[in-house]
């Protein structure tokens, strides 16, 4: 099966993450940002994740392809969690925050949505609109880190023992990995463990190598 995906997407990183965990045989096509014309011939529009299937029709929603491929093969993994769960409460909390530290270091990434200037342009240009200006969220950095780091402290709390697989590491994974490509964020032990243990588990890498 081939997925269509922009690196940088946190929607993209939980259909990517269900081929890891159960070992499907997956094709990965990077969009260009400024790649309209292939996804609107799939699915009518320019959005990322898009799933074909084996027998050559398309699927849009990233969760809707997370069931799709769960269901499959195997036992059911992703069982579901509670909107109130602590790790959603904690989510809905610091996503905000995760966000404006790391949408424009991922504007500058080495991605392969950017390979072109006209594509890295339009991410800027899409993102600017969403949150602001790039240099003036960077500027913000020491504040909002120091803001994560009383996050990150309470998140390991809640991370401390855990070893299952459910919805909620869905909504966790995508955003820590989405952080990861921020340089010198303080990342407590049980924390670190988690990233570690899902980048592996699920073969979507970190950022960590090219933190900036
Ligand atoms: N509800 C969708 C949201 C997907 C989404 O918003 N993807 C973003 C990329 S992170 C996108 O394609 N935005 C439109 C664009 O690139 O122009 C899902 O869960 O798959």
């Amino acid at each position: 099966m081939k997925l269509y995906v922009y690196d940088h997407c946190p929607f993209c990183t939980k259909a990517r993450m269900i081929f890891g965990l159960k070992s499907l045989p997956l094709e990965l096509s990077f969009l260009l940002e400024d790649d309209t014309a292939t996804p609107t011939e799939l699915i009518g529009k320019k959005v990322t994740p898009i799933l074909q299937k084996a027998e050559g029709s398309y699927m849009a929603e990233s969760m809707d392809i997370v069931h799709y491929l769960d269901g499959l093969q195997g036992d059911v993994l992703v069982t579901p969690t509670e909107s109130d769960s602590p790790i959603q409460v904690w989510h809905k909390a610091a996503w905000r925050t995760i966000l404006n530290l790391s949408i424009p270091r991922l504007g500058s990434a080495d991605l392969p949505e950017f390979a072109t200037a006209a594509a890295r342009a339009a991410f800027q240009l899409r993102q600017t609109k969403n949150f602001g200006d790039f240099d003036e969220l960077l500027s913000h950095s020491a504040e909002w880190q120091q803001e994560l780091d009383v996050q990150l402290r309470e998140l390991d709390a809640l991370l401390a023992g855990r070893e299952q697989i459910d919805a909620d590491d869905f909504t966790l994974y995508p955003s820590l990995r989405m952080l990861s490509i921020v340089k010198g964020v303080q990342y407590p032990v049980n924390v670190t463990r988690y990233m570690e243990r899902m980048a592996v588990a699920t073969a979507v890498p970190l950022y960590t190598e090219q933190a900036r």
